[in-house]
Protein backbone atom coordinates (compact mmCIF):
# COMPACT_ATOMS: atom_id res chain seq x y z
CA UNK A 1 0.00 0.00 0.00
CA UNK A 2 1.04 3.37 -0.91
CA UNK A 3 1.41 6.32 1.60
CA UNK A 4 -1.38 9.09 0.33
CA UNK A 5 0.35 12.30 0.29
CA UNK A 6 -2.22 14.98 2.12
CA UNK A 7 -2.02 18.03 0.72
CA UNK A 8 -1.47 20.77 3.59
CA UNK A 9 -3.98 23.46 4.55
CA UNK A 10 -3.32 26.94 4.17
CA UNK A 11 -2.86 29.27 7.34
CA UNK A 12 -5.36 32.38 6.31
CA UNK A 13 -4.95 34.86 8.93
CA UNK A 14 -7.10 38.01 8.95
CA UNK A 15 -6.41 41.69 10.63
CA UNK A 16 -7.77 44.87 11.00
CA UNK A 17 -8.79 47.64 13.10
CA UNK A 18 -11.91 47.43 15.39
CA UNK A 19 -15.47 46.91 14.16
CA UNK A 20 -13.40 46.25 10.53
CA UNK A 21 -15.77 42.85 10.63
CA UNK A 22 -13.44 40.65 11.20
CA UNK A 23 -14.98 37.55 12.82
CA UNK A 24 -18.12 37.94 10.16
CA UNK A 25 -15.60 37.36 7.36
CA UNK A 26 -13.95 34.85 9.04
CA UNK A 27 -17.16 32.70 9.42
CA UNK A 28 -18.31 33.76 5.69
CA UNK A 29 -14.71 32.34 4.60
CA UNK A 30 -14.89 29.15 6.38
CA UNK A 31 -18.66 29.01 4.79
CA UNK A 32 -16.93 29.38 1.26
CA UNK A 33 -14.02 27.34 1.81
CA UNK A 34 -15.90 24.14 3.07
CA UNK A 35 -18.23 24.90 0.26
CA UNK A 36 -15.20 24.24 -1.87
CA UNK A 37 -14.25 20.95 0.08
CA UNK A 38 -11.70 22.11 1.93
CA UNK A 39 -11.31 20.80 6.23
CA UNK A 40 -11.36 24.32 8.20
CA UNK A 41 -11.20 25.28 11.39
CA UNK A 42 -11.68 28.60 12.83
CA UNK A 43 -9.62 30.05 15.66
CA UNK A 44 -9.25 33.51 17.03
CA UNK A 45 -6.66 35.17 19.43
CA UNK A 46 -6.88 36.45 22.21
CA UNK A 47 -8.17 32.91 23.27
CA UNK A 48 -9.66 33.82 26.39
CA UNK A 49 -10.29 30.26 27.11
CA UNK A 50 -6.97 29.01 28.65
CA UNK A 51 -5.59 29.91 31.48
CA UNK A 52 -3.00 32.81 30.13
CA UNK A 53 -6.37 34.06 27.82
CA UNK A 54 -8.28 34.09 31.21
CA UNK A 55 -5.56 36.66 32.69
CA UNK A 56 -5.59 38.24 28.88
CA UNK A 57 -9.71 38.90 29.01
CA UNK A 58 -9.69 40.49 32.85
CA UNK A 59 -6.93 42.60 31.63
CA UNK A 60 -9.13 43.74 28.43
CA UNK A 61 -12.02 43.96 30.51
CA UNK A 62 -10.48 46.09 32.82
CA UNK A 63 -10.86 44.22 35.98
CA UNK A 64 -7.02 43.83 36.65
CA UNK A 65 -3.92 45.61 35.57
CA UNK A 66 -0.87 44.22 34.11
CA UNK A 67 2.98 46.18 33.87
CA UNK A 68 2.54 46.73 29.49
CA UNK A 69 5.22 44.75 28.82
CA UNK A 70 4.50 41.95 30.92
CA UNK A 71 0.93 42.05 29.02
CA UNK A 72 2.52 42.04 25.45
CA UNK A 73 4.51 38.91 26.38
CA UNK A 74 1.06 37.08 27.99
CA UNK A 75 -0.65 37.86 24.30
CA UNK A 76 2.37 36.13 22.31
CA UNK A 77 2.47 33.29 25.06
CA UNK A 78 -0.92 32.80 23.85
CA UNK A 79 -0.21 32.11 20.51
CA UNK A 80 2.41 29.97 21.75
CA UNK A 81 0.63 27.37 23.15
CA UNK A 82 -1.45 26.30 20.40
CA UNK A 83 1.49 26.80 17.50
CA UNK A 84 2.17 23.22 17.75
CA UNK A 85 -1.32 22.19 17.04
CA UNK A 86 -1.45 24.89 14.22
CA UNK A 87 0.81 23.50 12.61
CA UNK A 88 0.03 19.30 13.19
CA UNK A 89 -3.52 20.56 11.86
CA UNK A 90 -2.17 22.26 8.62
CA UNK A 91 0.16 19.19 7.96
CA UNK A 92 -2.88 17.23 8.46
CA UNK A 93 -4.60 19.16 5.36
CA UNK A 94 -6.92 21.52 7.72
CA UNK A 95 -7.23 24.74 6.51
CA UNK A 96 -7.07 27.11 9.56
CA UNK A 97 -8.89 30.76 9.59
CA UNK A 98 -7.04 33.01 12.28
CA UNK A 99 -9.30 36.06 13.80
CA UNK A 100 -6.10 38.53 14.65
CA UNK A 101 -2.60 37.23 14.89
CA UNK A 102 1.00 38.74 15.94
CA UNK A 103 0.27 41.62 13.72
CA UNK A 104 -2.78 42.74 16.39
CA UNK A 105 0.13 41.74 18.78
CA UNK A 106 2.71 43.87 17.81
CA UNK A 107 0.67 46.75 16.76
CA UNK A 108 -1.44 47.48 19.72
CA UNK A 109 1.23 46.88 22.42
CA UNK A 110 3.62 49.12 20.79
CA UNK A 111 0.34 51.87 20.47
CA UNK A 112 0.97 52.54 24.01
CA UNK A 113 4.06 55.18 23.19
CA UNK A 114 5.95 53.32 26.18
CA UNK A 115 9.26 54.73 25.58
CA UNK A 116 10.59 50.88 25.95
CA UNK A 117 8.25 48.93 24.16
CA UNK A 118 8.85 49.65 20.36
CA UNK A 119 7.02 47.46 17.51
CA UNK A 120 10.92 46.15 16.85
CA UNK A 121 10.70 45.16 20.86
CA UNK A 122 6.95 43.94 20.21
CA UNK A 123 7.28 41.71 17.41
CA UNK A 124 10.57 39.77 18.49
CA UNK A 125 8.38 37.28 20.73
CA UNK A 126 6.73 36.42 17.52
CA UNK A 127 9.39 35.18 15.49
CA UNK A 128 9.54 31.13 14.74
CA UNK A 129 5.31 31.23 15.08
CA UNK A 130 3.78 29.00 12.02
CA UNK A 131 3.27 32.47 9.52
CA UNK A 132 0.49 32.77 7.74
CA UNK A 133 0.35 31.85 4.15
CA UNK A 134 -1.38 35.12 3.71
CA UNK A 135 -2.68 38.13 5.61
CA UNK A 136 -6.18 39.40 4.71
CA UNK A 137 -5.57 42.86 6.06
CA UNK A 138 -8.82 44.60 6.26
CA UNK A 139 -8.87 48.59 6.20
CA UNK A 140 -11.12 50.77 7.19
CA UNK A 141 -11.47 54.38 7.85
CA UNK A 142 -12.29 55.75 11.30
CA UNK A 143 -15.46 56.91 9.78
CA UNK A 144 -16.55 54.04 8.41
CA UNK A 145 -15.88 52.27 11.45
CA UNK A 146 -18.06 54.66 13.64
CA UNK A 147 -20.88 53.66 11.89
CA UNK A 148 -20.58 50.21 12.57
CA UNK A 149 -21.53 51.57 16.28
CA UNK A 150 -19.63 53.46 19.42
CA UNK A 151 -16.58 52.44 20.81
CA UNK A 152 -17.11 49.28 23.56
CA UNK A 153 -16.14 49.40 27.18
CA UNK A 154 -12.88 47.36 26.47
CA UNK A 155 -9.04 48.98 27.24
CA UNK A 156 -7.87 50.06 23.69
CA UNK A 157 -11.39 50.80 22.49
CA UNK A 158 -10.75 55.17 22.32
CA UNK A 159 -9.91 57.46 19.66
CA UNK A 160 -6.05 57.81 20.45
CA UNK A 161 -5.36 54.07 20.51
CA UNK A 162 -7.43 53.32 17.62
CA UNK A 163 -5.52 55.90 15.60
CA UNK A 164 -1.91 54.87 16.83
CA UNK A 165 -2.89 51.34 15.39
CA UNK A 166 -4.19 52.80 12.18
CA UNK A 167 -0.31 54.22 11.64
CA UNK A 168 1.53 50.97 13.07
CA UNK A 169 -0.66 48.47 11.31
CA UNK A 170 0.41 50.44 7.77
CA UNK A 171 4.27 50.56 9.00
CA UNK A 172 4.34 47.20 9.99
CA UNK A 173 2.29 45.90 6.95
CA UNK A 174 5.14 47.67 4.34
CA UNK A 175 7.59 45.14 5.65
CA UNK A 176 5.56 41.21 5.61
CA UNK A 177 4.99 39.91 2.43
CA UNK A 178 2.05 37.60 1.58
CA UNK A 179 -0.73 40.62 2.96
CA UNK A 180 -3.75 41.38 0.70
CA UNK A 181 -5.24 44.95 1.46
CA UNK A 182 -8.71 44.68 1.53
CA UNK A 183 -11.08 47.45 1.55
CA UNK A 184 -13.39 46.60 4.19
CA UNK A 185 -15.68 49.77 3.75
CA UNK A 186 -17.89 48.29 1.18
CA UNK A 187 -20.71 46.06 1.83
CA UNK A 188 -19.66 42.37 3.91
CA UNK A 189 -21.07 40.29 0.52
CA UNK A 190 -18.73 42.98 -1.29
CA UNK A 191 -16.00 42.46 1.13
CA UNK A 192 -16.30 38.82 1.07
CA UNK A 193 -16.23 38.42 -2.43
CA UNK A 194 -13.24 40.33 -2.31
CA UNK A 195 -11.41 38.35 0.17
CA UNK A 196 -12.64 34.92 -1.58
CA UNK A 197 -10.48 36.24 -4.70
CA UNK A 198 -7.31 36.56 -2.60
CA UNK A 199 -7.70 33.61 -0.89
CA UNK A 200 -8.68 31.42 -4.22
CA UNK A 201 -5.34 32.77 -5.52
CA UNK A 202 -3.53 32.18 -2.50
CA UNK A 203 -5.05 28.29 -1.76
CA UNK A 204 -4.29 27.33 -5.56
CA UNK A 205 -0.65 28.02 -4.80
CA UNK A 206 0.00 26.07 -1.70
CA UNK A 207 1.82 22.97 -3.30
CA UNK A 208 4.16 25.98 -4.88
CA UNK A 209 4.65 27.57 -1.79
CA UNK A 210 6.00 24.41 0.17
CA UNK A 211 5.67 23.52 3.84
CA UNK A 212 4.58 25.78 6.26
CA UNK A 213 7.32 28.60 7.33
CA UNK A 214 8.02 30.49 10.46
CA UNK A 215 7.82 34.47 11.25
CA UNK A 216 11.21 35.84 10.86
N1 LIG B 1 -5.09 42.42 21.04
C1 LIG B 1 -3.83 42.74 21.55
O1 LIG B 1 -3.66 43.77 22.17
N2 LIG B 1 -2.80 41.87 21.36
C2 LIG B 1 -2.93 40.71 20.68
O2 LIG B 1 -1.97 39.95 20.54
C3 LIG B 1 -4.24 40.39 20.15
C4 LIG B 1 -5.29 41.29 20.36
C5 LIG B 1 -4.44 39.12 19.40
C6 LIG B 1 -9.63 42.20 21.67
O3 LIG B 1 -9.67 41.64 20.37
C7 LIG B 1 -8.50 43.19 21.78
O4 LIG B 1 -7.25 42.52 21.91
C8 LIG B 1 -8.33 44.08 20.59
C9 LIG B 1 -6.90 43.90 20.13
C10 LIG B 1 -6.23 43.31 21.31
N3 LIG B 1 -8.46 45.42 21.08
N4 LIG B 1 -9.11 46.32 20.67
N5 LIG B 1 -9.64 47.27 20.53
P1 LIG B 1 -10.97 40.95 19.81
O5 LIG B 1 -10.59 40.27 18.55
O6 LIG B 1 -11.59 40.15 20.90
O7 LIG B 1 -11.91 42.18 19.43
P2 LIG B 1 -13.38 41.98 18.85
O8 LIG B 1 -14.21 42.79 19.72
O9 LIG B 1 -13.81 40.58 18.61
O10 LIG B 1 -13.28 42.40 17.38
P3 LIG B 1 -13.54 43.75 16.73
O11 LIG B 1 -12.21 44.10 16.22
O12 LIG B 1 -14.16 44.78 17.57
O13 LIG B 1 -14.60 43.48 15.60
P4 LIG B 1 -14.46 42.72 14.19
O14 LIG B 1 -14.33 41.26 14.46
O15 LIG B 1 -13.47 43.33 13.31
O16 LIG B 1 -15.86 43.05 13.52
P5 LIG B 1 -17.22 42.22 13.53
O17 LIG B 1 -17.52 41.78 14.91
O18 LIG B 1 -17.25 41.24 12.43
O19 LIG B 1 -18.21 43.39 13.11
C11 LIG B 1 -18.43 44.53 13.93
C12 LIG B 1 -19.82 45.13 13.63
O20 LIG B 1 -19.85 45.68 12.31
C13 LIG B 1 -20.94 44.10 13.68
O21 LIG B 1 -22.07 44.73 14.16
C14 LIG B 1 -21.12 43.71 12.21
O22 LIG B 1 -22.38 43.24 11.92
C15 LIG B 1 -20.82 45.02 11.51
N6 LIG B 1 -20.22 44.85 10.18
C16 LIG B 1 -19.23 43.99 9.82
N7 LIG B 1 -18.91 44.11 8.52
C17 LIG B 1 -19.73 45.08 8.02
C18 LIG B 1 -19.88 45.68 6.72
N8 LIG B 1 -19.12 45.30 5.68
N9 LIG B 1 -20.78 46.65 6.59
C19 LIG B 1 -21.54 47.05 7.64
N10 LIG B 1 -21.47 46.53 8.89
C20 LIG B 1 -20.56 45.56 9.08
MG1 LIG C 1 -14.03 40.24 16.26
Amino acid sequence: AGHELTRRGALLVVEGLDRAGKSSQCEKLGDYLSQQGHTVKYIRFPDRTTPIGKLIDSYLRGSTNQEDHSIHLLFSANRWEIAKSIQEDISNGITIIVDRYSYSGAVYSAAKANPTLSLEWAWQPEIGLPRPDLCLFLSISAEEAAKRGGYGAERYENETMQTRVRELFRSLFNRQEDVAIINAGKSLKEVSKDIQVAVSKCVERLNVIGPLRVLG
